[in-house]
């Protein structure tokens, strides 16, 4: 699409007009600068701001783009006060108080998606929900890239969408979180899903209503719904004057896992794959499978080479993966776990059970929500980082914990508690913040805690 045609949205939608806007990009971190490389290119005057002293990508600011105005150090009132639109990256709450004075005063709030949608016109599937966005957005790029559509996958997942627009792809899979719902108006996705609701970001949104509400932004527009049969918050969503797929583990959806001898994936009467022929652990990555399905079936893309992908497809780092062996005991990092809902996923994938690793930052959730499946399917909880006491305060009288103060003690606790057979899993149910960078940070360094266990 032209810059014509982009400025002609951008008007049309945000009655942003390029001679007489000034835009303020809120926050100089990846969305904060493929915002302004971006802007860059058209005539719309920009600037930026960001509270910290010191953003890590000020410096490459400075140099490729020296005449934009750079505020840094602090949200300073006067900056907002000049701008007609702010473009707010996820991370800021739109509950900062010079945001909310913005916009109290008639100043438009934005996303990057938003400029992203007014950008292209070719086909977006966007994802979202609390957990397998990740998996079912780069599930969907291998799909699409099988069936020879130049797809381009990101968002949420790591590259900013403004970026993806350099690949010039026939398709574009972006995975959104409720940070970046929460403030996108335009995009119209061809295919949208809410993969499922459980608590996460309690302490950024409104109750579980707020949370969800963000995430059924996802559906703006007249593309086709796709929805989670299994999940009754998902359901809520339906609209009965839109086209809707659905798709289920439980029962006879339009995608859907038929059990018996053997379990096969299914579209209707159609087998479309037996399930043991993903590589991915989970009844979890089953539904994460069936989501993929639908979505690439509602955007048109050929149901053997989705089905190719999928088989292919190894799942990503830091989710299920297996690390080591050793002493006969099974090593398991799940970090990506960073809520409820994904670790009790990750335990009622186990038949036996197991040693569990978790803590971190709870942002806000409800605790006790782990305590029937940690009865059911842990042997023992090893509790680390900011909330270990919240998770065992929860979780006492039901199974034995062990306190951690760092990643190599819980390994140590983890393995002294572990007997051959046995797997030790690290599912946080948390945020890493508190003691790592990421959830990256904290999956290598129990990689390397395990690694450095002695072999028998
Ligand atoms: N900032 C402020 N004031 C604040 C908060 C942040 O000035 O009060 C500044 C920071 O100093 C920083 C910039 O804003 O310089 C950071 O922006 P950001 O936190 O919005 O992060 P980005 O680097 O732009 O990355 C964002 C997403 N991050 C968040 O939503 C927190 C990335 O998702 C995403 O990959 C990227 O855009 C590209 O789309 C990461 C994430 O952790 C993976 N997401 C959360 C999750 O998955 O749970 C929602
Ligand atoms: P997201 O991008 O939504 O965080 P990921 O695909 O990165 O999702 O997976 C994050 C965590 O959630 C991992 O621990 C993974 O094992 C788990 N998970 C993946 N898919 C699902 C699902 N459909 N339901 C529950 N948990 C899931």
């Amino acid at each position: 699409m032209d810059t014509a045609a982009l400025l002609s949205n951008l008007e049309r939608h945000f009655e942003l007009n390029p001679a007489s806007a000034r835009l303020l990009i809120v926050g100089l971190g990846a969305t904060g600068y493929s915002a302004a490389q971006f802007l860059q290119k058209t005539p719309i005057k920009f600037a930026v701001i960001d509270s910290r002293k010191n953003p890590p990508l000020i410096d490459n600011l400075r140099e490729q783009m020296p005449d934009v105005p750079v505020f840094c150090g602090g949200f300073d009132q006067s900056a907002f006060e000049v701008a007609t639109h702010l473009l707010v990256s996820p991370g800021v709450s739109l509950s900062e108080s010079a945001i909310h004075k913005a916009m109290q005063a008639g100043v438009t709030v934005m996303s990057d998606i938003d400029v992203f949608a007014c950008a292209t016109d070719k086909p977006v599937i966007a994802i979202t929900g609390s957990n397998g966005k990740s998996t079912v957005t780069t599930m969907l790029g291998e799909m699409g890239n099988a069936a020879d559509i130049k797809t381009a996958i990101g968002g949420n997942l790591g590259t900013p969408a403004l970026d993806l627009l350099q690949q010039d792809a026939e398709l574009y899979v972006l995975e959104l979180s409720s940070f970046q719902l929460e403030r996108t108006t335009v995009l119209n996705a061809a295919a949208a899903t809410v993969l499922n609701v459980s608590p996460d970001h309690l302490d950024r949104h409104d109750g579980m209503a707020g949370y969800a509400a963000e995430k059924q932004r996802v559906f703006r527009g007249d593309g086709v719904m796709v929805l989670n049969a299994d999940d009754a918050m998902v359901m809520a969503m339906q609209d009965a004057s839109r086209q809707t797929l659905s798709f289920s583990t439980q029962t006879q959806a339009d995608f859907y896992l038929q059990r018996g001898e053997v379990n096969y994936l299914m579209q209707g009467e159609q087998v479309l794959m037996a399930a043991s022929k993903l590589r991915l652990e989970g009844t979890h990555n089953i539904a994460n499978a069936l989501a993929a399905l639908a979505l690439g079936t509602a955007v048109g893309l050929k149901t053997t080479a989705m089905c190719d992908a999928l088989r292919k497809f190894k799942g990503l780092p830091h989710r299920m993966q297996k690390v080591a062996e050793k002493a006969g005991v099974n090593w398991v990092n799940d970090s990506k776990a960073t809520n409820i809902g994904a670790c009790i996923a990750a335990l009622q994938g186990y038949d036996r059970k197991v040693i569990l690793i978790a803590g971190g930052d709870a942002k806000g959730a409800d605790m006790a929500e782990l305590v029937p499946v940690a009865i059911e399917k842990t042997k023992a909880v090893v509790v680390m980082g900011k909330d270990a006491q919240l998770i065992a305060d929860a979780l006492q009288n039901c199974v034995p914990i062990k306190f951690a103060d760092n990643m190599k003690e819980a390994v140590k606790a983890a393995a002294s508690l572990a007997s051959p057979g046995d797997s030790v899993l690290l599912s946080p149910a948390c945020a890493s913040l508190d003691q790592y960078r990421s959830y990256v940070d904290r999956g290598n360094k129990f990689a390397e805690a395990v690694a450095e266990l002695p072999s028998c």
